[in-house]
């Protein structure tokens, strides 16, 4: 693999990462067939001369030379491929009202234009950037990528994957046309780098965002986003509910580098005051199609949950936990008829075929505590979605599956195989899940736990939770805590899978480790600043970082330089023939006597 840099200049120097240090890796990109399609890398060089090169979800906005302007949004890199196909076309469009950004009641000055509004703070309420105008299908048959794979084609986009994973363009293709993977990208978000989501292919992480009725502003929202994929977020949901939500989702979808996916039911429901009884399928319809207009790339749509289902949470111990699937069932109670969404499923499949949005069914019904996991309101919903996914992969529309939710570790295993049994192993897609109840504050950790093992066992992707789960909305350290840790559970389990290359990350961390390269642990680090500031908080001096030994133990003690002095020795041969054991006890007997040297005290205090 040719890795080239992403700017001549790029090579002789890390980039400034947030905190204005520098993060010890630069981007490359790997060319591939056409010239519009570059694969971006991270590429760490180490201080041995050996380069390592890993996954990147940044965006351009780690390109070295390159200018990013969130007014003006990314290069569209997909637009070419997309309009090449021929089976799209531009149309006018829906208009964009005041109520689509939850401003009911236009003011004298107009809704949208609007700049007394607090919570817009940096970014103007109407996104600045070049014009555009919506594509869709040009004759209503699909254009998604499930289409173009089950007729024969690799796409650019499935050639963009099949670098990014290190596999064959055929088996991307092969997974999607079967169904076991998605590859979200709406004919109307051509900014987006592509990604894939199976099983048989690196664990995903997803990172909500989102301001509420109370917090946040589209310019916090957007940095969120950034800050998201900056740390490894493969896609990222913008949750928004309240003021300012459509022209929110324009900003972020307009500089999102990943996938973008929403609930559309929570802008529906702004549109009806949030009186949950008042919503119908045309309200939702139309807020479905505002959206795809937008581009954004994947929906969850709660459409299992049925009314046949609601009377099954009656004597749960927390009831309905999912936004969504408390919204559907209120309707579903107050009119005492089946879900508009379970109902008008088909003409909502035609609708994402036409932009090519896949659908996330969601889990309105998941357990929302330890003693609700598996029970018959989960399960039910779940063959629902198992009936609802053929529907839509016959109408050619991509579909992966959302997962719980709360689920002690005896319980986890049951949910992935139950869900690749009844989905025909579509994509499954966790939020977590938690397996205990006791630890708010820590539930990015319970939650980790259930995310790696559900994750090894062939979940496709994992929706972050962060420390501030059941407590409130998360800030930057919440999303970067959330990505890091669900980076942790996604990677444990890509290692678990025996992901090919998966490992040569760990082994060039511990060669760095074992050979006190501190700047290479620090560069391979998943989280570098937090590496090299713990590092420094007890060596700050910088030739400490060069020293060989380690503030665990200190300079006298430390198992690692034992063995490496022991190696050294020997001049490597023992690495080959394999060492001797006298020669072992020899080496173990001079560190015997440096010790009892030094007074037999396992801890020393640092020699200054
Ligand atoms: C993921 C798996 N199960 C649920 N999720 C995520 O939860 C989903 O993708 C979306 O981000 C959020 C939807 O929450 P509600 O509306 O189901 O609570
Ligand atoms: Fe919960």
């Amino acid at each position: 693999m040719t890795v080239q840099d992403a700017h001549p200049s790029a090579s002789d120097s890390g980039n400034p990462s947030e905190t204005g240090k520098s993060i010890g890796w630069h981007k490359g990109y790997v060319q591939g067939s056409r010239p519009g399609l570059q694969v971006p890398v991270r590429q760490v060089h180490l201080t041995n001369g050996k380069d390592v090169t890993l996954y990147d979800t940044s965006g351009p906005y780690t390109d070295p030379g390159v200018e990013t302007d969130v007014r003006r949004g990314l290069a569209p890199l997909r637009e070419n491929w997309i309009i090449g196909r021929g089976d799209t076309e531009e149309y006018a469009g829906r208009p964009v009202r005041p109520e689509d950004d939850g401003l009911k009641h236009t003011s004298p000055r107009g809704g949208l234009l609007r700049s007394g509004s607090t919570d817009l703070r940096g970014l103007d309420a109407v996104f600045p950037g070049r014009p555009r105008q919506p594509r869709r299908s040009r004759n209503g048959q699909p254009v998604t990528q499930l289409a173009y794979a089950r007729r024969g084609d690799i796409t650019p986009e499935m050639e963009y994957v099949a670098i990014r994973e290190n596999v064959s363009p055929e088996v991307v293709r092969e997974e999607i046309a079967a169904g076991r993977a998605v590859l979200p990208a709406s004919v109307n978000h051509p900014e987006i780098e592509p990604m894939i989501i199976g099983k048989r292919f690196l664990v995903k992480v997803n990172a909500n965002i989102g301001n509420s009725a109370v917090t946040s502003s589209i310019e916090e929202e957007v940095e969120k986003m950034t800050w998201a994929t900056h740390w490894g977020a493969d896609t990222v949901m913008d949750l928004s509910t309240g003021r300012n939500i459509h022209t929110t989702r324009e900003w972020v979808l307009r500089n999102s580098p990943v996938p973008i996916g929403t609930v559309p039911l929570y802008q529906a429901l702004e549109k009806v005051d949030g009186k949950a009884e008042e919503l119908t399928w045309d309200i939702y319809k139309d807020t479905v199609i505002e959206q795809a207009e937008q581009g954004v790339d994947y929906m969850t749509v709660h459409a299992g949950v049925l009314l046949r289902y609601v009377p099954l949470t009656a004597r749960r111990k927390t009831g309905i936990v999912s936004r969504g699937g408390s919204i559907m069932a209120a309707w579903c109670l107050a009119h005492h008829k089946e879900s508009f969404l379970y109902e008008n499923f088909e003409e909502l499949c035609e609708i994402l075929a036409a932009y090519d949005v896949t659908y996330s069914l969601g889990d309105g019904l998941r357990p929302g505590s330890i003693a609700d996991a598996n029970d018959e309101a989960q399960f039910a919903e779940l063959r629902t979605l198992g009936e609802l996914n053929s529907t839509a992969k016959r109408l050619g529309v991509q579909t992966m599956i959302e997962g719980p939710g709360h689920v002690p570790m005896h319980k986890i295993k049951e949910n992935i195989d139950l869900q690749q049994e009844i989905c025909e192993e579509a994509p499954f897609y966790t939020l977590g899940p938690l397996t205990t109840d006791v630890a708010p504050a820590y539930d990015h950790i319970t939650s980790g736990i259930g995310a790696a093992m559900i994750a090894w066992w062939g979940t496709a992707m994992l929706c972050y939770v962060t420390p501030k789960e059941h407590l409130g909305l998360p800030d930057r350290d919440d999303v970067k805590t959330g990505v890091i840790t669900y980076k942790i559970a996604a990677h444990a389990a890509d290692l678990a899978k025996g992901h090919p290359g998966a490992q040569e990350w760990d082994d060039a961390l511990s060669d760095a480790r074992f050979e006190f390269r501190w700047e290479d642990q620090f560069n391979l680090a998943l989280d570098p600043d937090t590496a090299r500031e713990f590092h420094d908080e007890t060596l700050p001096a910088e030739p400490a970082k060069t020293a060989h030994f380690c503030s665990m133990c200190g300079p006298k003690f430390c198992s690692m330089k034992i063995s490496q002095d022991i190696r050294r020795r020997h001049g490597g041969e023992m690495e080959s023939a394999g060492m001797e054991s006298a020669e072992i006890e020899a080496g173990m007997a001079e560190k015997s006597k440096e010790f009892a040297a030094a007074g037999n005290r396992v801890y020393l205090p640092l020699a200054d």
